[in-house]
């Protein structure tokens, strides 16, 4: 299995709610390893840039807010299929479809406050994960 890496974000909910541990837990015992970390404030452009694919969906603005509306934790994570394993850690977008035990069946409030973003594909994660870090700031 390839050692990968992928963009994970402990969203506005999950900081405004202070479980940002309880969720690095998870990501830990599904055995991915946080290799760089920060919290940041989002400002409207680095959200809109960063969730430029859903710019034409009903749900963009309102994203939008939403991540720039209080800390979030961004977060490089390394492991085998890192991209992969993150998104089952994760669960389902929606926590009413998220399979029992996911960091979004435990922790989401609903579809838009679903406490953690991870990449979707490994070209995906090389984007993001340049968008949001420079290369010093990740250490394996
Ligand atoms: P993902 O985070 O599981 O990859 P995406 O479809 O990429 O899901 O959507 C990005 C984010 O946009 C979601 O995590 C969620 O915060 C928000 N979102 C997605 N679909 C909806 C929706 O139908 N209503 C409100 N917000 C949504
Ligand atoms: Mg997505």
């Amino acid at each position: 299995m390839p050692i990968q890496q992928t963009l994970s974000i402990i969203k506005p909910d999950a900081t405004a709610r202070n479980i940002t541990g309880q969720i690095v837990a998870k990501l830990e015992e599904a055995g991915l390893r946080v290799v760089a970390q920060k919290r940041v404030k989002w400002k409207q452009t680095e959200a809109r840039k960063f969730y430029a694919v859903h710019k034409d969906r009903p749900f963009y603005k309102d994203l939008v807010k939403f991540m720039t509306s209080g800390p979030i934790v961004l977060q490089v994570l390394e492991g085998n299929n890192a991209v992969s394993k993150n998104r089952k850690v994760m669960g389902a977008t929606n926590p009413e479809e998220a399979a029992p035990g996911t960091i979004r069946a435990e922790f989401a409030e609903n579809i838009e406050r679903n406490s953690v973003h991870g990449s979707d594909s490994a070209e995906n994660a090389g984007k993001e994960i340049r968008m949001c870090f420079r290369k010093p700031e990740i250490v394996g």
